[in-house]
């Protein structure tokens, strides 16, 4: 414990969030996951848009950054192109990184950007009070959809792994010790790592949705979350009403920065030759 508290702002604490949310849990597993991997906590960023779950990093004693709604990743971008040596961390929420910043999440995850993205999905817009997100289930209510949701949900993991995203894995905050294992897996794979972490807001979305407190929401979690691997010899039907959690992808391709690296490596090596030959035809023509 005492050793995970010297990556807290112990002065900006106690945290903004209602009882019963889950983002205290999924920041708690990431923090234990650096601690694990004993990461240098000089040389990690940790980047935000705007929401509930992007007030996390004001609480972790990393350099960071608070920007604007949606944005968090081309800021993470940015950092991570002019310094490939830190490791770049996102914490978002389910509207900052799919709906105002879904743009930004498909394409950092096209181009395997070396950075580990948390996405806190607690189905709704929660620090707005409870508009309905496109991770909102069909039929669900939010403030924004007083009589349902009748559009269709993004599957933010199928929606990583098809965009290019290397390492995509997925828990909720019932399940905090195969969340902390998967974003330990995440920091270290070498690309564009999204952990999916379900989060209740028993205040709006659970409020919305007659689903209970926070302990019910838990338990709503424990009982429809299946393993991958469980799933993989389970019958369809068995699957029917539930989610998978646990590792969903982890395939390894050529990362981004190190490819533009490589890049401006061969361009600048190909000039140096040409200004050589240059010069030698400047010193033959004397
Ligand atoms: C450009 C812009 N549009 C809208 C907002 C208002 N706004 C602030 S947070 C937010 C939604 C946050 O929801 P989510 O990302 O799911 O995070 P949560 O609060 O649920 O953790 C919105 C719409 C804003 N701050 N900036």
């Amino acid at each position: 414990m005492s050793e995970m508290l010297k990556y807290f702002r112990e002065n900006r604490l106690p945290h903004i969030w209602c009882p019963g949310c889950g983002h205290g849990t999924i920041t708690g597993a990431l923090v234990r996951a650096i601690t694990k991997l004993k990461l240098d906590k000089n040389r990690i960023v940790v980047v935000s848009g705007i929401g509930c779950s992007s007030r996390a990093p004001g609480y972790l004693d990393f350099d960071t950054l608070h920007t604007t709604h949606g944005r968090a990743l081309a800021f993470a971008t940015g950092i991570k192109l002019s310094r490939p040596d830190l490791k770049v961390i996102v914490m978002t929420g389910d509207g900052d990184s799919t709906a105002i910043g879904g743009n930004h999440f498909i394409h950092a995850a096209r181009r395997n950007i070396d950075i580990t993205t948390i996405v806190m999905n607690n189905d709704i817009y929660g620090m707005t009070s409870g508009q309905y997100s496109p991770m909102t289930p069909t039929g669900m209510f939010g403030t924004t959809a007083p009589y349902g949701n009748v559009e269709r949900p993004f599957d933010l993991a199928k929606l990583a792994i098809a965009s290019g995203a290397t390492y995509v894995g997925r828990a909720t905050s019932y399940h905090a010790q195969l969340l902390e294992e998967l974003m330990e897996k995440a920091l270290l794979n070498k690309g564009f790592s999204v952990i999916e972490a379900v989060s209740q807001c028993p205040t709006y979305f659970g409020r919305k949705n007659k689903l209970g407190s926070a302990v019910d929401m838990l338990n709503w979690y424990k009982e429809r979350a299946v393993n991958v691997k469980a799933a993989a010899v389970m019958a369809p039907e068995k699957l029917e009403g539930k989610f998978l959690i646990g590792e969903l992808f982890n395939q390894p391709a050529p990362e981004y920065t190190a490819s533009y690296d490589a890049l401006v490596d061969g361009v600048r090596r190909k000039f140096d030759t040409f200004q050589g030959g240059v010069r030698e035809c400047a010193q033959n023509s004397d």
